[in-house]
C-alpha cells in the first residue's frame, strides 16, 4: 500500500511544529511598546481589552472542539480496506439540524450581549458635569489641542490629568483623520463638519503615545502626537504657565531672535500670543501650530522630531524634506538669522 500523509508525519511534523513556534515566538521579547493595544490605562481602554479577551476565549474554544471533532471524524470515518461498497447517504436528521443551528446561534448572543453593553457603557450621550474637555482639531499633519474652560491652546503634545473624566471633542480642519491613542484612548475617525467623541478617565500619569490612523495623504505616518497624563497639580502647574503670555528674552542669541520674529513671514500661520497672532475669528483655515510655548514642548512636527535646537534649524530650513507634504513653506532662513530665531522659540518654555 502506498504510504498516505499520516505515515510520514514524523518527516514534515516537526518542521510544522517549529515553523509554528518561530511564529509564535516573534511576538515575544523587548517591550513594553508605546503602540501596544493590549496595555490598556485608562476605563475606556480596559474595557475594549476585557470584551477583546472575553471573545477571544470563546472564539478559541469553539476553534478547539471544530478542530477536534474534524481530525476525529478524519480518522474514525475513514473509509477501510474491507468496508462494503459505497457509504449510506444519509438525507436528514432534524436533531442534528436542530443543533448546528442553535448553538452558533447562542454563540452570536453570547458575542453579542458583552459587545453591545461595551458600547453603551463607553459611550454616554451625556459627560459627567465636572468631565475635563478638549477640543482636538486635526490638520494635514499635526494635532492641535483646546481646552476650553481655560482657553489653553498647543499642538502635538495634549495634557490630561489622571483620575479625572476627559471628553475629547473632536474635529478635522481638512480631511478625514483618525484619532488613535491605544493605551488610554482607542480610536475614532476624525472627520471635517462633524464633532466625533471619546470619553474617557486615566489610571496612571505617564507618557502615552498617539497616531493618526486614516490615511490622509502624504505625510500620514507622520502625523503623531503624545498624551501626557499628569497628576491633578502637575496638570494644573502645566495649564497655569501655558495661560502665562510669552517669556520676553533678556539678550543673546534669543533677543536678536525675537526681532526677527517681528519681521520675520512667520506670523502669518504662527501665534506667539502678545507677541503676533491674527485675528481669534480665523479660527481654522491654512495655518501653522501656536507656538506660545514651543520650548515646553519635548517633541515637534507631529510629534516626529525631538525638540532640540539642531531639529528645529533642519525643520525651519526645510520642511519639506523632514515631513513630504508639510504645508510650512520654505521661506529661505539660514545662517545668523536661523539661529536668532530658533534661540527665540526654543526660549519660549
Ligand atoms: C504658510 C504658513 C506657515 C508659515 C509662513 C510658517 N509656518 Fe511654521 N508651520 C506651519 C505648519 C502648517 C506647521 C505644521 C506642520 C506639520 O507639523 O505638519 C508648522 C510648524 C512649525 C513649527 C513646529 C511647531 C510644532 O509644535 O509642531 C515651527 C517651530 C515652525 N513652524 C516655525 C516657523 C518659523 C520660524 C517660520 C518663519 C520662518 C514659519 N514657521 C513659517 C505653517 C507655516
Ligand atoms: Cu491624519
Amino acid at each position: 500500500m502506498r504510504p498516505n500523509l499520516f505515515d510520514r508525519a514524523r518527516v514534515w511534523l516537526p518542521g510544522v511544529i517549529a515553523t509554528l513556534c518561530g511564529v509564535a515566538l516573534s511576538g515575544c521579547g523587548g517591550g513594553p511598546y508605546p503602540m501596544d493595544t493590549l496595555a490598556p490605562q485608562s476605563d475606556l481602554t480596559r474595557a475594549f481589552t476585557s470584551l477583546f479577551k472575553e471573545i477571544t476565549i470563546l472564539d478559541s474554544i469553539v476553534l478547539v472542539v471544530v478542530i477536534v471533532a474534524m481530525i476525529g471524524a478524519i480518522f474514525i470515518y475513514s473509509s477501510r480496506e474491507g468496508d462494503p461498497g459505497e457509504p449510506s447517504a444519509m438525507h436528514s436528521d432534524v436533531t442534528l439540524e436542530m443543533l448546528w443551528t442553535v448553538i452558533p446561534a447562542l454563540i452570536l448572543v453570547a458575542i453579542t450581549v458583552p459587545t453591545v453593553h461595551t458600547i453603551i457603557k463607553t459611550q454616554p450621550n451625556k459627560w459627567p458635569a465636572n468631565a475635563l474637555e478638549v477640543r482636538v482639531i486635526a490638520h494635514q499633519w499635526w494635532w492641535e489641542f483646546r481646552y476650553p474652560s481655560s482657553g489653553v491652546e498647543t499642538a502635538d503634545e495634549v495634557h490630561i490629568p489622571e483620575g479625572r473624566v476627559i471628553h475629547f471633542s473632536m474635529v478635522s480642519d481638512d480631511v478625514i483623520h483618525s484619532f488613535f491613542m491605544p493605551a488610554i484612548g482607542g480610536k475614532r475617525d476624525v472627520v471635517p463638519g462633524q464633532v466625533n467623541q471619546i470619553t474617557l478617565t486615566a489610571d496612571k500619569p505617564g507618557e502615552y503615545y498617539g497616531q493618526c490612523t486614516e490615511y490622509c495623504g502624504t505625510s500620514h505616518a507622520n502625523m503623531r502626537f503624545r498624551v501626557f497624563v499628569d497628576t491633578p497639580e502637575q496638570f494644573k502647574e502645566w495649564t497655569a504657565h501655558q495661560l502665562e503670555g510669552p517669556v520676553k528674552p533678556a539678550g543673546g542669541a534669543a533677543a536678536a531672535g525675537a526681532k526677527e520674529w517681528a519681521n520675520a513671514p512667520c506670523a502669518i500661520c504662527h501665534t506667539i500670543k502678545g507677541v503676533s497672532g491674527f485675528s481669534k475669528q480665523y479660527a481654522f483655515g491654512f495655518r501653522g501650530p501656536d507656538l506660545t510655548h514651543f520650548g515646553s514642548r519635548t517633541t515637534f512636527a507631529g510629534s516626529i522630531l525631538d525638540n532640540t535646537p539642531a531639529n528645529v534649524a533642519m525643520w525651519i530650513e526645510n520642511p519639506d524634506a523632514v515631513k513630504p507634504g508639510a504645508h510650512m513653506p520654505t521661506l529661505g532662513v539660514r545662517g545668523q538669522q536661523l539661529t536668532d530665531l530658533v534661540a527665540y522659540l526654543e526660549s519660549l518654555k
